[in-house]
C-alpha cells in the first residue's frame, strides 16, 4: 500500500521529517527544493551526454560538462524556491544575487567528482546554507548543510543543527528516512588519503604509518562525496586531502567541500580540522580559499594534528 507523497505507510519522506521537527518553514523549502533539482541531476548523470562544455552533439547543439548543468539547475531550483537572497557556486566565480528579500544564502559544489562519471564511480552535490545574505563566510555561521550522492543509491544526507540524518531516493524519486541521529565512534579502522604519497610530510607520513600500525584499512574512491560518506555512515574512519610538497594547502575548497561536510560531520560527533585548527572556525580568504583536511573520528583527527604539530 502507498503512504502519502509515494511512500509506504512505515517509510517517512523529507518533507514529513522536516515538518515533524518543526524546522523554519523557508529553510525547508530550500532542502527540498535541492532535492527535487538531485531528480533532475540525476536524470542528467543517468542519460546525458558525457561531452565537455562548449562543444556540441550531432544535432548541433552545444553541450554542457555536467557541473555545469547541474549548477543551472540547482540555481534554477534556489530562484524558484523564492527563499534563497545568494548564491555561491563552485562553478561560477561570483555571487549571484537571486532574492534581496531572501531568508538564506547557500554555497554549493554542484557536481563535486565530475570527471569520475565517465568511468562509473559516485559523485555528488554538496550544500551549505547561511542564514542572510553572507555565502561566503565562516563554516561556523552556516545553520544547515547537505549532500547528496549519487551512486548505486541516491542518498540525501542534511543537518540543520539538530542532528545528521540520511534518505534514500525511492523508485517514485522521493526520498524517504533511512536513519536519524547519525553518530560517529571516536576512533576507526577506514582512512581514505588523498593526494600523492610522495608529495606527504613527514608528519603525514608518520599518521599514515600510525594508521596502518593499528590496522586501518585504506578506503579511496577519488570523489569526496562518496569517500566522505563511507566515513559518516559507517560512523567510523577519517578522510584527509593533507598540506602536499607541491600543495602546502592542499587541494579541496574550503568554502564548498569542506565547510559543508565538516559541519555534518560534527554534528554527527566527528571532528574536522586543516591539521592545525577546526575547519568551521577558518576565515575564508576568497571563493577559491584551498584547506588541507583531516575530517572524521575525533581522536583520529586529533592523532593526525599531533603529527602534524611535532613533524609538520
Ligand atoms: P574533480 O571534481 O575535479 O573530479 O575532483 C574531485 C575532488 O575535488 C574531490 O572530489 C576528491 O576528494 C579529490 O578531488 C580527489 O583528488 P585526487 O584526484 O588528487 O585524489
Amino acid at each position: 500500500m502507498i503512504g502519502e507523497a509515494g511512500t509506504t505507510p512505515f517509510q517517512k519522506d523529507l518533507r514529513r521529517h522536516l515538518r515533524e521537527r518543526d524546522e523554519d518553514r523557508d529553510l525547508t523549502r530550500v532542502i527540498c527544493e535541492l532535492a527535487t533539482a538531485s531528480r533532475y541531476v540525476i536524470h542528467s548523470i543517468r542519460t546525458g551526454e558525457l561531452g565537455v562544455a562548449g562543444t556540441s552533439n550531432l544535432y548541433g547543439e552545444t553541450q554542457l560538462a555536467l557541473d555545469v548543468l547541474s549548477d543551472r539547475i540547482l540555481q534554477k531550483r534556489m530562484k524558484y524556491s523564492g527563499v534563497v537572497a545568494k548564491i555561491a557556486s563552485e562553478e561560477i566565480d561570483e555571487v549571484i544575487c537571486v532574492n534581496p528579500d531572501g531568508k538564506y544564502s547557500i554555497v554549493y559544489d554542484p557536481l563535486d567528482g565530475s570527471s569520475l562519471v565517465d568511468v562509473n564511480l559516485a559523485v555528488g552535490t554538496i550544500v551549505g546554507i547561511y542564514e542572510g545574505q553572507e555565502p561566503l563566510s565562516a563554516g561556523n555561521k552556516l545553520v544547515a548543510a547537505l549532500y547528496i550522492l549519487y551512486g548505486p543509491r541516491c542518498t540525501l544526507v542534511y543537518s540543520t543543527g539538530n542532528g545528521v540524518h540520511e534518505f534514500a531516493m525511492n523508485a517514485l524519486m522521493e526520498y524517504t528516512l533511512v536513519q536519524e541521529n547519525v553518530q560517529m565512534a571516536p576512533s576507526g579502522t577506514i582512512y581514505s588519503p588523498g593526494g600523492q604519497r610522495n608529495q606527504y610530510t613527514p608528519g603525514v607520513e608518520k599518521f599514515v604509518s600510525y594508521l596502518e600500525e593499528k590496522g586501518s584499512k585504506l578506503r579511496y574512491s577519488g570523489g569526496f562525496v562518496p569517500d566522505i560518506n563511507q566515513v559518516l555512515i559507517k560512523g567510523q574512519g577519517l578522510f584527509m586531502y593533507p598540506h602536499l610538497k607541491n600543495a602546502p594547502r592542499g587541494k579541496l575548497r574550503l568554502l564548498y567541500e569542506l565547510n559543508p561536510m565538516a559541519f555534518l560531520i560534527e554534528q554527527a560527533g566527528g571532528a574536522a580540522s586543516n591539521g592545525r585548527q577546526r575547519i568551521l572556525d577558518i576565515e575564508p580568504e576568497g571563493i577559491d580559499h584551498r584547506e588541507p583536511i583531516f575530517i572524521g573520528s575525533k581522536e583520529d583527527v586529533a592523532r593526525a594534528e599531533k603529527f602534524v604539530a611535532e613533524f609538520g
